[in-house]
């Protein structure tokens, strides 16, 4: 009888912890469809088929665990492990941050990628762990354009007085600053206080405006293309720390190639979204004097932003290497 026992409790251990599926619960704040949730998604795939089941990932989408300061905050936490951040909001986590969501920085996605997939880059991950992250890879939100609803915009005379809704971030805020507007810091989602007026315009790469329908209620927008605005996607670095050298490897391999398929997803849906935004009425200036939007930022770099000497070294190594 003992010996049954014992075979029994053989059986289940073996059997209950191979069968043990070890969940990762990841947050996003946007809704399904939105370039956070298409990363998210893909993980999910990828971790659950490359693991063959022992990891199952839940999304936690649209807010319902908070906006992106407290996502971040579970993750610090370890109540969730994972996420996929705007890096407007991290910024207060960690300055240096601020360097890569510099003003007209990247000219184009190519340098965005050399830079953020290089050496560079990757001191900017590893930084995050001093906070408690482990810094994965970047995926995209993409360049940001602003839309407003009171007139059309083509230089920075005319963001003149504009209530314009920032991240919650100190450099975002600054930048509109400068550029003339009155900017609000306010969390994600918007769409009612556009809609109701309390603001009057806002900006965010293209996905956004089709995909929370912003053209509905946002007459005017202007291709600034003044930030190239990257995810951040992290883990807890507790959690990540406790995984073996293998699942790290395939945590990372996953969320990196669905961090590839992403940008490549964003990117090829743009001109379709242009002309989508179009058709459904949106007054769009395409070619802004974008000259004399960047002339008013250029003092950007000397402000107490970047005075932190870890982050002004690395804005310097940055605005050299995109040169
Ligand atoms: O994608 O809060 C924001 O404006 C962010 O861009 C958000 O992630 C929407």
């Amino acid at each position: 009888m003992k010996k049954i026992i014992l075979v029994m409790l053989v059986l289940l251990l073996t059997f209950g912890t191979a069968l043990a599926v070890n969940t990762i619960k990841l947050g996003v704040v946007t809704k399904p469809g939105s370039a956070q949730n298409i990363v998210g998604q893909k993980f999910k795939e990828l971790v659950e088929k490359r693991s063959a089941g022992a990891f199952e990932v839940k999304i936690f989408h649209s807010a319902s665990i908070g906006n992106e300061t407290e996502i971040l905050q579970q993750i610090q936490m370890g109540t969730i492990q994972m996420g996929v951040i705007t890096g407007g909001p991290f910024d207060t986590i960690d300055p240096i941050v601020r360097v890569i969501n510099y003003p007209f920085l990247f000219k184009d996605y190519d340098q965005a990628d050399e830079i953020l997939d290089g050496p560079l880059g990757n001191e900017i991950l590893k930084s995050l762990e001093t906070s408690g992250f482990k810094g994965l890879c970047f995926s995209e939100n993409g360049f940001r354009n602003l839309t407003n609803n009171k007139q059309k915009v083509t230089s920075p005379q005319d963001v003149k007085g504009l209530k314009i809704r920032v991240m919650s971030s100190a450099l975002h805020k600054t930048i509109w600053q400068s550029l003339g507007a009155n900017p609000t810091p306010m969390p994600w989602p918007i769409y009612t206080e556009l809609e109701q007026g309390v603001i009057d315009g806002q900006e965010n790469p293209l996905w956004v405006m089709e995909v929370y329908k912003f053209y509905e209620i946002q007459k005017y927008m202007t291709l600034t293309r003044h930030v190239y605005s990257p995810h951040i996607d992290v883990a807890s670095l507790k959690w990540f720390n406790r995984l073996s050298p293998e699942n790290q490897a395939m945590v990372t391999g996953a969320i990196k190639d669905a961090a590839a398929f992403q940008r490549r997803d964003n990117r090829d849906k743009n001109a379709g979204r242009l002309a989508l935004l179009k058709e459904k009425g949106m007054q769009v200036v395409e070619t802004p004097d974008i000259d004399a939007f960047r002339e008013r930022v250029v003092g950007l770099k000397d402000m107490d932003l970047y005075k932190d000497a870890r982050v002004q070294a690395l804005l310097i190594k940055l605005l050299a290497a995109v040169k």
